[in-house]
Order: structure tokens, then sequence, then C-alpha cells
């Protein structure tokens, strides 16, 4: 049997080992502020679970959680924005992942300056 694997980041951060701005929290998403903000709200947006390191892993392997993910940031860009908002999973080192526990992060605020379009 192998040994259990070390709890990830952000697992600790949604069983409160680590300290994080909590901003919503549902029975298998937790979303709290990053601690390095890129735009005036800048949300991290995570299972609480690890199970799946990247968006791709999750979209094949629990397609209702990632809809459930996706719901909670629509919530978090209409509570603390206008309802608009980015959607972001860094994927892959080369990308700039540097947690591999899938994760989003919700960009919202003040975007209009920086589009990709
Ligand atoms: P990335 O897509 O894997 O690079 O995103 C990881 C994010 O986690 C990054 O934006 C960090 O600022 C953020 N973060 C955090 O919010 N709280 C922490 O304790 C740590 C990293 I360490």
């Amino acid at each position: 049997m192998s040994a259990p694997a070390e709890p990830t980041l952000f697992e600790r951060i949604a069983a409160r080992e680590i300290p994080a701005n909590i901003v919503a929290e549902t029975a298998n998403v937790i979303a709290f502020h990053d601690i390095a903000p890129k735009a005036p709200v800048h949300v991290v947006v995570t299972p609480k679970s690890g199970t799946y390191r990247d968006v791709v892993e999750l979209a094949a392997g629990d397609p209702a959680l990632l809809a459930e993910l996706v719901d909670v940031a629509r919530g978090i860009a209409a509570d603390l924005a206008d309802g608009d908002f980015r959607l972001v999973f860094n994927t892959g080192a080369g990308a700039g992942q540097t947690v591999f526990h899938v994760h989003a992060h919700v960009l919202a605020g003040g975007l209009e300056e920086a589009s990709l379009g």
C-alpha cells in the first residue's frame, strides 16, 4: 500500500490549517482572496479536495464539480464586482501554474484596459 499523499496547499486552506480570506464556500468548493492580487477583485476558486491537478483532469473526471466551481465564480463576480469576470485556469508550469490542485482565478472589477481581445 502506498503512503497517503501530502495535503495540497489549498486542501490545507480548506481545512483552516493555513489562513486565507475566505469569501465563499459550498459543499465541495471554496473561494478566497488571492494573496497577490492581479486585479481589483482577484479570488481563487478551488475544489476542497485536491483530487484533480488541473482543469483538463477535472473536466474529464468530474464535470459537475467543474460546473459547481464556475457557478461559485459567477456568484463572486456578482457579489464583489458588477457581475462581469474573467476566469483563468493556468494549466501546466509553462503557463504559470504553481499549485497543482485545480483552481480558477476570478478576475473582476476595472478590467477594461486589460482586454485580451
Ligand atoms: P497558480 O495559477 O498556480 O499560479 O496560482 C496560485 C495562486 O495561489 C497564486 O496567484 C498565489 O498568489 C495564490 N496563493 C494564495 O492565494 N495563498 C497562498 O497562501 C499561496 C498562494 I502560497
